[in-house]
């Protein structure tokens, strides 16, 4: 018999069914018969939200009255997913669900599929965001995350008849959205532009307008821990209606004007992922959800004190910024510290210094935020007044270290025409962590050298996690069932660790075909849905073979579209008899940021690739490639259970750590990739002979770099290589067009900047490897479910804990009685 300790809420499902009728009639105002699956889903939502309320207000009233440490999760990024199921889970109402749902006369799907996804964050650093709110929650730990309702989310990806991205807006607004609650009463002005004056002799800012940030509670369940915790999100509202009705009728269009510039505020997601442009309205919004929330904190933290003891505040919460995004709130502290509450600058320091950490997500130089000093200047002047002195501080800090004039110029954090956030955030809080081992070393060793050299303590690293009760449980109930009954309980889901003691189950043949029929069955679903939702013909007897991330160059979708053109034109020449073919359907997801070139160009590229390979009678059956658009988190949750082998290729020393890693090897996928990011761990853990490595190595990358790369020479010696750019730049995937890759083509060829064709080579070879195994399903199966074994280390749950444990140094509230 299996243990299971899942929740489960006394709450009858007659009960469920009753609250559900009785919001349907005196909120929604439709009886039973007259519902369709989205009222009902509101209504569903709308129950749940009440069964969580009073977890809800217990664990703020402990965490405001009792000792614990809260975290208050800094994030313009959170990218949820869909709600109802995840909150069911773990508020432990689904069996109550499923039987209120069907005793109504409704489908559980029809009404789970009206959802609408929110789509508040751009790929990995919002879904591990949102990863966090959720493992924060299970653990029990006090915890809010902050950070932006968008109107518009990440923008809906379609494809047009040539196959290229076309971006259409995700009002997701526009369909009720049972699940945040707007709080009008305890909103926030935050202020801009104007300029600094001084009165009595200290400085005061006189702003030139202002916004209100009204916050959007979401309430985040915790799975079996019974607490439940806050996301907050601003929403930006004109400040002063009123002020409209001493203008007189002549003037009243133009003074509605700034009531629609506050608004822009959270308008909208800006759709650009690890490359950040420094455009006015993003420090807006940037600036907008920080200064709301540090406010808000002390509201929550010293209520009704007009002159709470702030000295504490490090004592009550402690704020992670994720990446630099809201790195502004260190000049924001200290402004209100000082300003706001008549602290001197060196206590202020001391309690911001101790609030802030800072989570750095990239190794790409262009996506470390640096903002023009008078763009900073203009919107928040007094901020700016406070940077320079920040600076100067650390300089002299810096120089009393000993650190040498060059080296400190490096290290400004104010050049005198820029700010550099990364270095202001690094010096402005305690710790600074990357987000895998070999990112957090690179940090070290390159990006943030002279930091580490100077304040080596400062650094650590959390290697990142997902949360398996979103990405097992709710993604693949089937293998959720085996794993439990492998185990004999249940607990796993919040302890991911046990997964251990799958191990020796890979040594049992009937266990491991049990094993092998969930993924078979995962895909024939998958295949169902992809015919529904895209019309496309999966089979589901090939092997599925999938890449799914952003559209990135150092992602290198490139590698793996060149590889399959290299196969396509050695099935179609006979060099590769069709009978020693593996049979495989490639599956990729991406978007592309809208004004990222080359990027939208590949989307392109493999578009009509697919068009040409699935259209051609030669490889009929070998080999299909499709494009599900619009890849998501529902997509994910769909396409991760079904997967047989994982794409994670990104050039070594580019990829801070991935997730999407995480996720396929615990839905028992095998992975080929590079030693990249959280690659590197995954390998050690499931073990060499269980991962497909390939590539250069961070160091051989760093050494073809440092001696002149030139990609030339790889098209030359390779022809198979050279025959798969040929047939690029040849029209072949472009109706016979020469023109419409030549940019990407001539990329390739003359910069290739993340060596894509030195990697070639490498890349081709192992798929033999790959294609050996794939052919003895029971070995495939058995290291498949060795990986599954081995990557509880890769639950959120388990990078919480490193991270109270190395960076906030709290832990859960007291236990419930
Ligand atoms: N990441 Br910077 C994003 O998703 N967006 C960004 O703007 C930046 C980083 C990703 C990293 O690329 C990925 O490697 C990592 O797993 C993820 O953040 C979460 O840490």
């Amino acid at each position: 018999m299996s243990e299971i300790t899942a929740p489960k809420s006394p709450v009858t499902a007659e009960q469920f069914a009753d609250e559900i009728r009785e919001q349907l009639k005196y909120a929604q105002g439709v009886t039973v018969e007259q519902a369709t699956p989205a009222d009902v889903y509101v209504a569903a939502a709308v129950a749940v939200r009440h069964h969580l309320m009073d977890s809800w207000m217990q664990t703020q009233h402990d965490m405001v009255n009792g000792t614990t440490k809260a975290v208050g999760y800094l994030s313009a990024e959170f990218l949820m997913g869909k709600q109802l199921r995840n909150a069911l889970l773990n508020a432990g109402l689904t069996e109550q669900y499923n039987a209120a749902i069907e005793s109504l006369g409704f489908n559980l799907q029809d009404v789970v599929d009206t959802e609408y996804e929110p789509g508040l964050g751009n790929g990995g650093l919002g879904r591990l965001a949102a990863c966090f709110i959720d493992s924060l929650a299970s653990l029990g730990v006090p915890a809010f995350g902050y950070g932006i309702q968008y109107k518009y989310g990440i923008f809906k990806q379609e494809f047009d008849k040539d196959g290229k991205q076309v971006e259409t807006p995700d009002y997701w607004l526009a369909n009720e959205e049972p699940w945040g609650h707007i709080d009008y009463n305890r909103s926030q002005k935050v202020s801009f532009g104007g300029k600094v004056v001084k009165e009595g002799g200290k400085k005061v800012w006189k702003p030139a307008w202002s916004v209100r940030a009204v916050p959007v509670d979401y309430m985040v369940p915790g799975y079996a821990s019974g607490r439940v915790n806050t996301l907050r999100l601003w929403s930006a509202k004109a400040e002063d209606e009123f002020d409209l009705l001493t203008f007189n009728r002549s003037e009243y269009l133009s003074a509605v004007k700034p009531q629609v510039k506050a608004e822009n505020i959270s308008k909208i997601l800006y759709p650009e992922d690890s490359t950040k442009e420094g455009k006015q309205l993003r420090l807006e919004q940037q600036y907008f959800f920080v200064s709301a929330s540090l406010h808000d904190a002390i509201r929550v933290f010293y209520p009704g004190e007009s002159k709470p003891d702030l000295t504490t505040l490090p004592d009550k919460i402690v704020f992670q910024l994720n990446d630099t995004h809201p790195v502004i709130g260190i000049p924001e502290l200290m402004r209100i510290l000082i300003d706001e509450y008549g602290y001197d600058w060196d206590t202020a320091w001391s309690i911001t210094n101790k609030t802030f950490n800072y989570t750095c997500h990239t190794l790409l130089p262009e996506a470390l935020e640096v903002w023009p000093a008078d763009l900073i200047g203009e919107l928040l002047p007094r901020h700016l007044e406070i940077i320079e002195k920040i600076n100067e501080q650390f300089e002299a800090e810096l120089k009393a270290k000993g650190v040498g004039a060059v080296t400190i110029k490096d290290m400004a954090i104010y050049t005198g025409d820029s700010v550099r956030m990364a270095y202001l955030a690094t010096y402005g809080g305690s710790h600074v962590n990357g987000v895998a081992e070999l990112h957090s070393q690179l940090l070290k060793d390159v990006t943030l050298k002279n930091f580490s050299d100077v304040y080596p303590d400062k650094f650590t690293n959390v290697t990142n996690g997902v949360t398996p009760r979103r990405f097992i449980k709710l993604a693949n109930p089937r293998l959720s069932d085996l794993i439990t009954e492998g185990l004999g309980t249940d607990k796993w889901l919040s302890d991911l660790e046990l997964l251990k003691g799958l191990e020796p189950l890979a040594a049992d043949d009937e266990f491991v075909r049990k094993f092998a029929a969930v993924k078979q069955a995962n895909k024939v679903d998958f295949a169902n849905y992809a015919k529904r939702e895209y019309g496309f013909d999966l089979d589901p007897d090939t092997m599925f073979n999938t890449m799914v991330k952003r559209l990135h160059e150092y992602k290198r979708q490139a590698l793996k579209i060149l590889a399959l053109i290299a196969r396509y034109a050695d099935i179609k020449s006979g060099k590769l008899s069709a009978d020693d073919v593996m049979p495989r359907t490639v599956i990729f997801g991406a978007k592309a940021a809208p004004g990222y070139y080359l990027a939208k160009m590949t989307i392109q590229l493999i578009n009509n690739v697919a068009r040409v390979v699935n259209n051609d009678p030669d490889v009929k059956g070998k080999l299909n490639v499709y494009f599900p658009w619009n890849y998501n988190v529902r997509l994910a949750q769909h396409l991760i259970p079904a997967t047989d082998l994982d794409e994670q290729i990104s050039q070594a020393g580019k990829e801070a750590s991935g997730t999407g890693n995480m996720k396929f090897a615990l839905n028992g996928a095998m992975t080929v990739g590079t030693l990249d990011g959280a690659n590197v761990e995954i390998r050690e853990r499931v073990g060499a002979e269980n991962f497909f490595l390939f590539g250069m190595t961070v160091d051989e990358v760093d050494k073809l770099y440092a001696d002149g790369y030139g990609p030339r020479k790889y098209y030359e010696a390779d022809p198979r290589l050279k025959a798969a750019i040929d047939m690029v730049a040849d029209g072949t995937f472009s109706n016979g067009n020469k023109d419409t890759y030549a940019p990407l083509v001539s990329d390739w060829l003359s910069k290739d900047w993340f060596m894509t064709l030195a990697d070639f080579h490498a890349y081709t070879a192992i798929q033999s490897e790959i294609e050996a195994l794939y052919a003895q399903p029971l070995e495939w199966n058995r290291k498949a479910l060795i990986n599954v074994a081995n990557s509880g280390y890769f639950s959120s749950d388990r990078s919480i804990s490193d991270y109270l444990e190395r960076i906030w140094h709290t832990g859960p509230l007291p236990a419930l009685a």
